[in-house]
């Protein structure tokens, strides 16, 4: 999301926390390079300019220059600039839906993604805050749009407003506000059309359409890859909508992300969630302290537990927990990993998140370990039968052929499975129960607020827990092609744990 940009950033900042001593200078420097990496993220450059304006007199600070680990003082008040530029400490805003029903506007310039995000915030609402929700394509320019929202409700099992051709938007706001009312909906969600440029045509039709439903959220949908554009889009609309939120899509994209940074900073407005894919859960609350953890490198350890906490089936969770208590890891729950790893994005969803994930991400790339590997290894295990994974000591030379045989690899792939399956069973003995509720401990001391207000979160010491963990974590999987770093692939083997644990609290 911000890969150029974090890179850029922890070059700054190693150079600043190898130093013992800090002089003025060097943070000077700092700050220079800072400033031209935020520049090339696309970051406008008043948001640049406050931002290094509101950091420099904190940061060459006579108690941060003497302080004992000055780097790391630099480090958090970068990071706390960060926060406040991105939207304040404190918990992300929800969406205002207390009324019923609650109407939201989705707006915004043709294709930034109105519709699929309709479509995701009717999912999200509906399965999280279980509201009963209705939605509505007032979209009356593409032929094929409201067709659109109608498939895209009958996948997430929403309804949407029966489709009558003809109607004027406008009509259509009134006739769907009256079927809210009348069906009982908690929240009805209304996408409009979108144009390719800013016209009054567009604006006026937009707010007859707001005066008409009036809105308890009126929300400016961006497209994040278009940079600067998307800010003055939010600037545009806001004069004549009065927006209160933004979401910003395509944030999984490669872009330079900041235009994303700026948004807030120049109009004000809150991002209220990103788009982070073509599905429908590809939406994500913004939460401005874990997306500067993000961007500097810190990983983002509270989404890596939440999206955790989401994909994994308690039960298989509570089954592999009792069963690694007992210090039994077979074939199975290997198995099991795999699959639970590439339902939460596979490696690269899962790197992305970790701190430190820029080298543990070249490293494996380096090794051409991908997620290409795990389907195989998955494979290789599905070859073997009901008792060989649950003992594996039955696997002798001519089973070994067989199962080589059946998943189109060669014996030596079965082996490395085997050899692998043996270390991280070895590493789950080990761990036992005492290790797991440790470990649950320290993720949630890292992730639920554990930093009270963010205030105490030195970045070294939260690096220094995450490898902790990391280490306690089944590490190096050697048979995916020597020595992963930091142990990610464990991180499938711990997490089962962290959910079992949890739900016997
Ligand atoms: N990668 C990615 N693609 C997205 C995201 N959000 C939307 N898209 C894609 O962007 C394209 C346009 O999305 P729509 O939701 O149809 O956009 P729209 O604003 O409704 O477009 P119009 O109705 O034509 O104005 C689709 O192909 C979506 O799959 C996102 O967060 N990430
Ligand atoms: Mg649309």
């Amino acid at each position: 999301m911000f890969d150029a940009l974090t890179d850029r950033l922890s070059g700054v900042f190693d150079g600043l926390t190898g130093k013992g001593a800090l002089s003025e200078k060097d943070v000077s420097a700092a700050l220079r390079e800072i400033r031209v990496a935020l520049l090339e993220a696309d970051v406008a450059l008043e948001v640049v300019r406050k931002f290094i304006e509101d950091v420099r007199p904190k940061a060459v600070g006579e108690n941060v220059i003497r302080s004992v680990k000055p780097g790391q003082q630099v480090v958090k008040i970068v990071h706390d600039a960060l926060v406040e530029m991105l939207g304040g400490e404190g918990e992300p805003e929800g969406l205002r839906i207390d009324n019923v029903p609650s109407i939201i506007m989705m707006a915004g310039l043709q294709g930034s993604g109105k519709t699929t995000t309709t479509g995701k915030l009717a999912k999200r609402l509906k399965e999280k805050e279980r509201k009963k929700v209705l939605v509505a394509s007032l979209d009356v320019r593409r032929p094929a749009a409201m067709e659109q929202l109608k498939v895209l409700g009958e996948q997430i099992g929403v309804d949407s407003l029966p489709i009558i051709t003809g109607q004027l938007p406008q009509d259509i706001a009134k006739r769907a506000v009256n079927a809210a009312k009348l069906g009982g909906y908690d929240v009805l969600i209304l996408d409009t059309a979108g144009r390719t440029t800013l016209d009054e045509q567009m604006m006026s039709e937009a707010a007859d359409i707001a005066r008409i439903a009036s809105p308890s959220e009126t929300l400016l949908v961006a497209d994040a890859l278009t940079g600067q554009d998307a800010v003055e889009t939010a600037r545009r609309f806001d004069e004549r909508l009065k927006l209160t939120g933004l979401i910003l899509t395509r944030m999984d994209g490669d872009g330079r992300g900041g235009a994303a940074l700026s948004m807030r900073a120049v109009t004000g407005l809150p991002i209220k969630f990103l788009g982070t894919g073509e599905k429908s859960d590809g939406l994500e609350v913004f939460d401005a302290r874990r997306i500067a953890g993000r961007i500097l490198g810190q990983g983002d350890i509270v989404s890596l537990v939440e999206k955790a906490a989401s994909e994994i089936d308690e039960e298989k969770a509570k089954k592999t927990a009792e069963k690694m208590a007992k210090g039994v890891f077979d074939l199975e729950d290997m198995l099991e990993q795999f699959k639970q790893m590439q339902r939460m994005g596979g490696l690269q969803g899962l790197m992305g998140m970790m701190p430190g994930a820029k080298q543990a991400k070249a490293a494996m790339a380096a090794q051409g370990m991908d997620d290409k590997v795990l389907k195989r290894q998955e494979a290789i295990i599905l070859s073997m039968t009901r008792q060989e994974r649950a003992k594996p000591a039955l696997l002798n030379a001519s089973r070994r052929r067989r199962i080589a045989a059946g998943s189109g690899v060669e014996v030596s792939e079965v082996n490395k499975v085997l050899k692998m399956h043996k270390q991280m069973a070895g590493m789950m003995k080990k761990m036992g129960k005492g290790g797991m509720a440790k470990m649950a401990k320290a993720m949630g001391a890292m992730g639920a607020g554990g930093l009270p207000g963010g205030q105490s979160m030195d970045p070294a010491a939260m690096q220094e827990a995450a490898s902790k963990m990391a280490g306690k974590l089944p590490g190096g999987m050697p048979g995916l092609g020597g020595g992963m770093p930091g142990g990610l692939p464990g991180l499938g083997g711990g997490l089962p744990g962290l959910g079992g644990g949890k739900k016997k609290k």
